[in-house]
């Protein structure tokens, strides 16, 4: 076979091992032909020579908000795509974000469609926000949807006024969604909890950003996660918590799967690595705080983000992804909005972090790639499959995502070889469209020096594209939208007896 592009010279990582050194990649028109020794080299072929670097999959980010509504200054298509690529990630799962008064998800979908296609540099799917799952919506839209545009996910909130759902309703829709075969995210915050804090907060005239984390207490989590389980063993059907901060919603999780069921969790870098004292004032600026406001936000014991790692370590979670949600700090309508006629009104700061583009290299950072072994607190094969194999697997991408095989999509990521690719995080070095990092200047022991989607360098850290080392040589528009099938349910199972109910019971009222 003529390749188009051979990765040779690497150590090759999937979600099962280590493979040993000398093995190359061929690629040919953009996906992986074969893995081997001494492959053909022809006259048109391309050699990446990897000076015995790591190679992992491309990430695949599967929790991302892009051109959300919501947040007027924050990344759309273009910048947050190109951030992407530029930390490694090959695809994404954003949101297509239904508002209360659409009455059908097909204009929602045709305008997540305008505002991405010809604008993206990496391949990305949807995962619809149901605001208002009528009946129509979930009988006859969500069928003809994950059949006509591969959209089979869905992702329901607990919280916030404009996109809470009562528990009847988070039934309805994960009834739908199980016959289905969809996987369905739930966001889980005690609505109630919550409202009633942040009444009282403001009574007391405590509205300084960092009263966010305390408007938002663990016991929040804790609960609602508990019973967004429930609403899930009821309906036997899978979900995954989304956005997960703390110790004891994880050991909810922890429970229901060792009881099998199909419980699956997510948490993201921002837990693993920053704590709530992070809202408190800079002593140049007394609204810095609103940079890390997110929910859950940031917790306040180095306790959490221990228990986190276990729980990546165990299999307690399935999932890292980025929960990419930015709004630009200077701006007026962004994170700034917050203060109000130059009192600060937490409740009024947009939540969400970006961090699409530091997802990958703050997790590698802590494997044996990085640390000595003793120190590093996730394997490589732990580390491809949170942040690539396992979402593309759960989300419907098998086989063509997330995976270094024959047959797959040729995405992935070559990293430098040894000390090269230490860094600090600079703002001024990333690519997204938001004024600031929560990351801002911590060391990461390495970065992708390459990024390949479909067989196409998109990533060189060494091109000085923009003159500033490093660069973007990917094109916008050649990211694919990618129409997805049924995902895998990846922990537990269905078809389980409700606790407390006899076999056959549920039959009575489904
Ligand atoms: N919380 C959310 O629920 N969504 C976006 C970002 C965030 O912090
Ligand atoms: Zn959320
Ligand atoms: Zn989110
Ligand atoms: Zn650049």
């Amino acid at each position: 076979m003529d390749f188009d592009l051979i990765i040779s010279n690497g150590i090759l990582v999937t979600a099962s091992e280590v493979l040993p050194a000398g093995l190359q990649i061929g690629i040919k028109d953009g996906i992986i032909a074969c893995i081997g020794k001494d492959l053909p080299v022809s006259s048109t072929t391309k050699i990446i020579d990897c000076e015995g670097a790591y190679v992992t999959p491309g990430g695949v980010d599967s929790h991302v908000h892009l051109a959300q509504k919501n947040s007027p200054t924050g990344d759309g298509w273009e910048t947050g795509s190109r951030s992407a690529i530029a930390g490694g990630t090959t695809t994404i799962l954003a949101f297509a974000s239904q508002s209360r008064d659409d009455a059908s998800l097909y204009p929602v979908l045709e305008d997540y469609h305008r505002k991405s296609r010809g604008q993206s540099y990496c391949d990305y799917g949807f995962h619809f926000i149901l605001t208002n799952p009528t009946d129509a919506i979930l009988q006859t839209e969500l069928p003809a949807l994950a059949a006509d545009h591969g959209i089979t996910s869905v992702k329901l909130y607990m919280t916030y006024d404009a996109m809470k759902l009562s528990d009847r309703n988070i039934l309805s829709v994960l009834l739908a969604t199980r016959a289905l075969g969809m996987t369905t995210m739930i966001h889980a915050e005690s609505h109630d909890m919550i409202a009633h804090i942040i009444a009282g907060l403001e009574r007391n005239s405590h509205t300084a950003p960092h009263f966010h984390a305390l408007a938002r207490p663990r016991i929040a989590e804790d609960e609602a996660s508990y019973r967004a389980i429930a609403l899930a063993e009821l309906a036997d059907a899978p979900v995954l918590i989304v956005h997960m901060s703390s110790e004891v919603a994880m050991s909810h999780v922890r429970d229901a799967q060792t009881r099998l069921l199909p419980i699956h969790a997510e948490t993201c870098p921002h837990y693993l690595f920053l704590l709530s004292a992070a809202l408190r004032p800079s002593p140049e600026d007394p609204f810095s705080g609103a940079k890390h406001v997110c929910s859950p936000p940031l917790r306040h014991h180095p306790s959490d983000l221990t228990a986190l790692w276990r729980g990546l370590q165990n299999g307690t979670f399935t999932v890292l992804s980025s929960d990419h949600a930015p709004s630009s700090y200077a701006s007026p309508l962004g994170k700034q909005l917050g203060m109000v006629d130059g009192i600060p009104r937490f409740s009024a700061i947009p939540n969400g972090l970006p961090g699409l583009e530091t997802r990958l290299p703050l997790l590698f950072s802590q494997t044996p790639a990085c640390l000595p072994p003793e120190q590093a607190k996730l394997s490589l094969p732990r580390f491809v499959e949170l942040t690539a194999s396992a979402p593309a697997a759960l989300y419907g991408l098998a086989g063509r995502k997330g995976s270094l095989a024959p047959g797959a999509d040729a995405d992935l990521v070559v990293w430098f070889p040894g000390a090269r690719g230490r860094r600090v995080v600079r703002q001024a070095g990333l690519h997204h469209g938001v004024d600031y990092t929560p990351f801002e200047g911590v060391g990461v022991g390495n970065w992708p020096r390459w990024t390949v989607l479909r067989g196409r360098v998109v990533w060189d850290a060494d091109a000085d594209v923009e003159g500033e080392g490093g660069g973007v040589v990917g094109e916008k528009g050649f990211g694919e939208y990618l129409k997805r099938g049924r995902g895998r349910v990846l922990v537990g199972r269905t078809g389980g007896v409700p606790r407390g109910m006899e076999v056959g019971e549920r039959e009575f009222w489904l």
